[in-house]
C-alpha cells in the first residue's frame, strides 16, 4: 500500500495531525508539499500538476494506492488507525476522539473567517473582539472538557486529538494571526500540560529537530 499526505510546506495542524501520527507509527508515506501557485491551480481544476485528483479542491489531501481522500479529519482517522493512535474497535472512545478533532476544525473556519472581507482597520478591530468572545468561548469549552491526568486530553489514552491540540497550540501562539495575543495559554492549565507532554515526546522532538 502506498500512501502520500499532500498540504503545503508548513507545518499547520490540518496535516500535521496526520503527518506526525503515520511518523510515530512508522508507517511510510510519502510527504508531498505544493506551493501556492500550484495549489491555486488544484483549487480550481481539482487536480494536482500531475493529475492526482484533489477531492473537494481543498488540502490536505490523502492519497492511498491511487484513491484520493479529502477532509482533515477523515484523514487523521485514516492515519490514526493504521498508527495505533485510534481505536478500531472502540466505538465510543472513537467518538470522543472525534469530537476534539471536530472541535479544532470548527475553532480553525471561525478563526480564518473573523472579520474576513472588512477592511484593515476594522478588521483588527473585529478579530480582537472574536478573540475576546467566541474563541474564548470556544477554547474554554476544551479546556474544562480535558482529563485531569495533566498527560493527554482523554484520560489514559494518547491518541490522534492529543497530536491535533498540540499543532493547533503551536499556530494560535505562533503571533501570526492577526488579534490574537501570544501569551493565549496563561489561564488554560490543562491545555497547557497537555501541550507539553506532548511537547516532550520523542518522536514529537524527533519531527520537530528534522521538520520545523
Ligand atoms: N473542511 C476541510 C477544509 C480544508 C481547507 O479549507 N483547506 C484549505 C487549506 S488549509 C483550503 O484548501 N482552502 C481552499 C478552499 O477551501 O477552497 C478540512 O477540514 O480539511
Amino acid at each position: 500500500m502506498r500512501i502520500s499526505i499532500i498540504y503545503f510546506n508548513f507545518p499547520f495542524w490540518r496535516a500535521e495531525v496526520s503527518r506526525i501520527a503515520l511518523h510515530i507509527g512508522k508507517i511510510k508515506y510519502d510527504d508531498i508539499r505544493v506551493d501556492r501557485d500550484e495549489f491555486m491551480r488544484a483549487r480550481s481544476s481539482g487536480k494536482l500538476d500531475n493529475g492526482t485528483i484533489i477531492p473537494f479542491h481543498q488540502l490536505p489531501c490523502l492519497i492511498v494506492d491511487d484513491e484520493s481522500i479529502g477532509q482533515t479529519a477523515g484523514i487523521a482517522r485514516y492515519c490514526g488507525k493504521l498508527s495505533g493512535l485510534y481505536p478500531t474497535d472502540a466505538n465510543l472512545l472513537a467518538a470522543k476522539i472525534d469530537q476534539y478533532i471536530d472541535l479544532m476544525t470548527d475553532i480553525t473556519v471561525l478563526t480564518f473567517n473573523a472579520g474576513r472581507d472588512l477592511k484593515p482597520k476594522e478588521k483588527i478591530i473585529k478579530r480582537k473582539e472574536f478573540f475576546d468572545q467566541e474563541f474564548t468561548r470556544k477554547f474554554r469549552m476544551l479546556e474544562e472538557h480535558i482529563s485531569n491526568n495533566g498527560k493527554t486530553i482523554i484520560t489514559k489514552n494518547f491518541n490522534i486529538s492529543d497530536i491535533a491540540l498540540w499543532s493547533f497550540v503551536n499556530w494560535i501562539t505562533s503571533g501570526t494571526i492577526d488579534g490574537f495575543p501570544k501569551n493565549i495559554l496563561k489561564k488554560y492549565p490543562k491545555i497547557q500540560k497537555v501541550f507539553k507532554y506532548v511537547n516532550e515526546l520523542p518522536e514529537i522532538k524527533n519531527w520537530v529537530k528534522n521538520n520545523y
